[in-house]
């Protein structure tokens, strides 16, 4: 029976240049991921070159860009400079998926060379040639970090960084469920090696914007809640914008904080955005409401847990109309 972590490792090995991307809107164990395998490749001499189909997020730039690492980014169009064919794989991390991959499957149509998966997700696909894939992993860095043991790649203080931002990300800071024994003796070894796990604690979790807690107030205020407590709305207005100076990507997260609240089955938060109409819905869901059938019946959709949709009018008419649907389906 083939072992998968040897087939990337003999894929790998025979490589000169190798392409690394990873899912769209990369997080820190995506970004620490690639970061970790590029860093690893150049202790064998093995030039990468990572691809990102979204804008690099301004948290994580570091671990590619204090490593030197080059990179490429699709938003908002496929990079010219960027030859697929120039490289002798591509190395996929943090998803097996084309749906996270959104259009990269066009790009390598014609690419003939090793396709490889390192990934911990549970939905796979299967077009890559290795799959090295493991559920129980806590993130994606952790299975990193393994085959670069095995690869005999000595953990330094740039690789373990990349590698704990890899698992810290995906753990919530080792607060999620899928901490395991394993992650927390890999996160030991890797502040021995010298991570400065204080300030990267303080980059991931209090480096925020001001502006963006002015508005997260301001949409607290706006809290109403609805059927016994059971339905959270929440409004971020055009003036509210104007009055913070905040802009779109600082309402991100904004829609989970009445999660928070024990009895909120479903949070809706409602967007006039700064550069004009539609109104954005954002829904998320704790329990048995499924919020993607429920954006759908408005042409928006999702995960049963997550979803978002874009209605015309007024902020006031949308709230109207989705809290006026959504108490019918609480009811
Ligand atoms: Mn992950």
């Amino acid at each position: 029976m083939s072992d998968p972590q040897q087939d990337i490792l003999a894929a790998l090995s025979r490589c000169r240049r190798v392409l690394i991307t990873t899912h769209v809107r990369p997080d820190g164990d995506a970004l620490g991921t690639a970061a970790a395998m590029s860093l690893g490749l150049r202790k064998h001499n093995i030039a990468s070159e990572v691809l990102l189909l979204s804008k690099l997020p301004r948290k994580y730039a570091f671990v590619l860009k204090e490593n030197g690492i080059v990179f490429h980014e699709v938003d908002p169009n496929w990079p010219q400079s960027l030859s697929v064919d120039s490289f002798d794989a591509l190395l996929v991390v943090d998803t097996g998926t084309w749906s996270q991959l959104p259009g990269l499957r066009e790009h390598i149509n014609g690419f003939q060379k090793p396709r490889l998966v390192l990934d911990h997700h549970l939905t796979q696909e299967d077009w890559a040639d290795v799959k090295l894939v493991r559920t129980d992993a806590a993130a994606a860095g952790e299975i990193a970090a393994d085959v670069l043991r095995k690869w005999n790649v000595p953990l330094d203080k740039p690789l373990a960084t990349a590698i704990f931002l890899a698992i810290a990300s995906d753990t919530g800071w080792f607060q999620f469920s899928n901490t395991r024994p394993a992650t927390l003796r890999l996160a030991a070894d890797l502040m021995e090696v010298g991570v400065d796990t204080d300030s990267m604690y303080q980059h991931l979790y209090q480096n925020e914007r001001a502006e963006r807690l002015t508005l997260q107030t301001l949409a607290q205020d706006s809290l109403e809640l609805l059927q016994d407590g059971r339905l959270a709305v929440m409004c971020v207005s055009k003036a509210d914008f104007a009055k913070t100076g905040a802009s779109m990507s600082d309402t991100e997260n904004l829609i989970n904080i009445p999660l928070q609240i024990r009895t909120v089955e479903v949070s809706i938060l409602l967007i006039d955005p700064p550069d004009g109409p539609p109104v954005r819905v954002s829904l998320r869901s704790k329990g048995q409401i499924d919020v993607a059938h429920f954006a759908e019946q408005f042409g928006g959709g999702g995960h049963a847990r997550a979803s978002g949709l874009k209605i015309p009018g007024t902020l006031e008419e949308v709230f109207e109309k989705v809290t006026t649907a959504m108490l019918k389906i609480l009811a």
